[in-house]
């Protein structure tokens, strides 16, 4: 195999290794506010676990909102967080552009914004300390590689390819298009034939396959879903409709959720690449270290594995999301 796979146990050993630097419990006790995207998908449950789990052990005061991934609610608490004066704020942008304003009045409030898991698309790049989260677009890319080498097995053969995007407008949507599709240009056997957003849920990622499935007819040989439910939900629709997920159709997706593991060993799936959402301990550290006036990367990356359905038994005992 040519893909290089880092195990999880390296980003588990980085993650408890950040969770195991003591806190200073003398000082003062740390206030956060964090804006969540929502509750979408699997990924995002273990997300807001991993931040929630962090801040109680850290002795972090949390003021948690979850904005349904809607950015006019992630906007709204934001200023409602710096109205309560917290000492940092954090969050997650469900989509890129269009933070100018509410960031700047978070640097008027001398209030440091810590992002995590996605990024926001700013000229300025004071407007914020720094970014903890995955680099999408080597995910993408990695999922391109995949397919790549399945292609090569079999010379002459074509594979059409459908697409079920992310959220509109997000990071990981945008990045993870482009990274996939980098990966297979020029490559002749390749083409994607549709795309379209699921908005990274189950029920979307079903109901566009559906729609995929009825305009394609059976001229569909690869799924590429940008995460796990998505691709979760298309297997049904792919079900539904008389033909076999993972042989039929290939399916290539994005998280490494237990779901996708499932999945993958009931020979549904046949590969997840990582992204890893356990980034509570890394985003305390980042904010007593911001808080503490100590240098902090601007981007603090995650390391992530790859894993093809042969591995799936073996690693789903070691999986913590
Ligand atoms: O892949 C998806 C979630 O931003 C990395 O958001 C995250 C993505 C994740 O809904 O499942």
């Amino acid at each position: 195999m040519t893909f290089t796979r880092r195990s999880a146990l390296a980003a588990a050993v980085a993650v408890t290794l950040a969770s195991s630097i003591p806190s200073f419990a003398a000082n003062k006790p740390l206030t956060i506010g964090f804006s969540q995207v929502g509750a979408e998908s699997e990924w995002r449950t273990a997300n807001t676990a991993s931040i929630k789990d962090a801040a109680k052990k850290d002795g972090v005061t949390l003021k948690f909102a979850d904005a349904q991934q809607k950015q006019e609610n992630q906007v709204k608490a934001i200023r409602s967080f710096i109205a309560q004066k917290v000492d940092v704020i954090a969050f997650s942008p469900v989509v890129e552009s269009g933070w100018e304003t509410v960031l700047r009045e978070a640097q008027a409030a001398k209030i440091p914004v810590i992002l995590t898991d996605r990024a926001v698309n700013v000229a300025d790049k004071s407007l914020y300390v720094t970014f903890i989260g995955s680099d999408f677009v080597l995910e993408g890319r990695h999922a391109g590689e995949w397919l790549v080498a399945q292609a090569a097995k079999n010379p002459g053969k074509k594979y059409n390819i459908v697409e079920l995007q992310g959220t509109v407008g997000s990071a990981p949507a945008i990045d993870r298009k482009a990274g996939f599709a980098d990966a297979i240009k020029g490559n002749p056997a390749l083409t994607i034939v549709r795309s379209q957003t699921g908005d990274f849920t189950r029920a979307k990622g079903k109901e566009v396959m559906e729609a995929f499935l009825k305009a394609q007819g059976k001229n569909i040989d690869v799924l590429y879903a940008h995460n796990d439910d998505m691709a979760i939900g298309a297997i049904q629709a792919i079900e539904e409709a008389g033909l076999k997920p993972g042989k039929d159709i290939l399916i290539v997706s994005i998280d490494g959720v237990k779901g996708a593991f499932e999945a993958m060993m009931a020979g549904k799936l046949n590969v997840t690449i990582e992204c890893n959402p356990l980034l509570g301990p890394q985003l305390m550290q980042a904010a007593r270290d911001v808080v503490a006036g100590k240098p902090v990367p601007k981007r603090i990356t995650t390391v992530e594995g790859i894993f093809p359905a042969e591995m799936a038994a073996k690693e789903f005992p070691n999986r913590r999301y």
